[in-house]
Parts: structure tokens; sequence; C-alpha cells
């Protein structure tokens, strides 16, 4: 496909997984040998191929609101909405921002740079929409690194104490500007680790089972028993204590889970 003459995102809500496949190679093509010309930021976007082409093929920007924290990993978003053919001149004076800049596209919605800034934009484009009764969605893009930032653990207070209708799709690559650490990194560490809860409930299971006439009393302590290990163990409770509904982990390169989820 020639990149350079995409308009609009709307082509992808007729693709196939195969044909978003392709494109996704296509851009990764694309954005290489670009950024070994022009320089700019290559890991950042190379990791949101897939999630990218999803979201615009699943949501409908501009009316639904895509807000890429930081900024720097906006690139594809950018080449499907329209600016393939200004990336000679990516960060350079007067060419393509190396940011969502709402001059350049209506598709750009939130301007940043400073990381962290997603979560509260988020929030105040939702209570903006529910105010005027629209019904459009509004979609954080936020880092693990991102995530870190004490603005954005402030609107993830913000919003799940409001309970506003915020979608928010936490790109988890393990990765900031060096390898991610902190409290928070374990928390999602943990939250990554598979096995642990599904492992721990087929045990108590098989214990459960191996009792002969399994009584009323016990039977409802068992189910305790495995309340407590669910909330021990359950992924995304951290999120779900915040006062979010968690999916998740998914593999963001992976159409079928994503469009599942
Ligand atoms: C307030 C602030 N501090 C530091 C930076 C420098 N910075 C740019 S990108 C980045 C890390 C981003 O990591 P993550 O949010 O995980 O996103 P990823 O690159 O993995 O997509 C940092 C620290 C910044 N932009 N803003």
């Amino acid at each position: 496909m020639d990149l350079e003459a995409i308009q609009d995102p709307g082509f992808l809500k007729s693709y196939s997984k195969k044909q978003l496949s392709q494109l996704a190679e296509e851009i990764r093509s694309f954005l290489i040998s670009k950024l070994s010309v022009t320089g700019g930021h290559l890991g950042p976007n190379l990791g949101v191929v897939e999630l990218t082409l999803m979201l615009h093929k699943l949501y409908d920007s501009p009316k639904d609101k895509l807000i890429f924290d930081v900024g720097h990993q906006a690139y594809v978003h950018k080449i499907l909405t329209g600016r393939a053919d200004r990336f000679d001149t990516l960060k350079q004076y007067q060419g393509l921002c190396g940011y969502p800049k709402m001059s350049e596209s209506e598709h750009d919605v939130w301007e940043a740079g400073h990381s962290s800034t997603s979560l509260s934009a988020a929030m105040g484009m939702a209570a903006a929409r529910d105010l005027k009764s629209e019904n459009n969605h509004v979609l954080p893009i936020i880092g693990d690194g991102a995530l870190t930032g004490g603005m954005a653990l402030e609107a993830l207070n913000h919003i799940g104490h409001e309970q506003t209708n915020v979608t928010v799709i936490l790109n988890d690559n393990e990765m900031s500007i060096a390898p991610n650490v902190g409290a928070l990194h374990n928390v999602l560490g943990r939250l990554r680790s598979t096995g642990g809860y599904r492992r721990a409930k087929e045990d108590l299971e098989y214990v459960i089972k191996k009792i002969p006439a399994l009584g009323g009393p016990l039977s409802s302590t068992a189910e305790r028993m495995k309340d407590s290990l669910k909330y021990l163990l359950s992924k995304g409770m951290f999120f779900e204590e915040m006062g979010f509904t968690y999916y998740g982990p998914i593999d963001g390169h992976d159409f079928d889970d994503f469009i599942t989820t």
C-alpha cells in the first residue's frame, strides 16, 4: 500500500487480519527507513504499530479521542491520519512535529511532551462529554513509565472516584527511557506473570474434590477461600481497587487477542 496516499483511517474498518498484518509490516519498514535519516523515536513507535491500527479500526477518531501520553509514540497515528508524506521533515523547523499537534490534524486532540498528562486530559474530555450528553469514547494511551508520574496517579484517583467512563490503554512494555523500576513496576510485574491465580485455584479445587461428601458449610468456606485467593492473586486487583474494571494483560501485537478483549 502507498502509505503516503492515506488520508483518513476509515479504510481500516473493512481491513482483514491478513491485510492488517501486511500493513503493519509496511509501516515498520517505512518508520525504519525514514527515521534512519531524520532521527526520532523509533522503538516506542515500532512497539505500537498493531495497537494503533487496532484503535483506529475499532474506534472512530476524531469523534473518539485518542490521547497519547508523552506523544512520542504517535508516528503510526500520524501515518494513518494523512501525514506519511511529511516524514522527511520530521522534527525539523516547520516540518512534521514529533508529537501530536492540534494544528496538524483534527485527529490530534492533545499536545504533550511532558509525560503523565494523558489521564487528566482524558478525565477532562470525558467530563465535558458527559456534561454535553455526548457518547464518544475517550482513550488515553499511557506507558508503564508514564504511569509512575504523579499526575497520572492523581488522575487515576480522580477517574476511579468519579467513575467517569474512560478506557485507559496501558502499554506495559517494561521500558521507560531505560528499563522501568519502582514499586508500581513490581505491581505490574505481578500482573503480567501468568498462571499464579489459575494454578492456585486449580490446586484448591483439586483438594476440595478429594473431600467425599462436601457439605453446605464446608462448601461455602471453600467458596470464601477461593474469593480470598482471587483477591490476593487476581490480575488487575490494583486497578480494580482504584475503581476500574481491568481486562488483560493482552498481547498488544496480536490482532485476535485485541479484538476479543
Ligand atoms: C515529566 C517528564 N519526565 C521525563 C520525560 C522524559 N521521557 C520521555 S519518554 C519517557 C519514558 C516513556 O516510557 P513509557 O511511558 O513506558 O512509554 P514507552 O516509551 O514505553 O511507550 C520519559 C521518561 C518526559 N517526557 N516528561
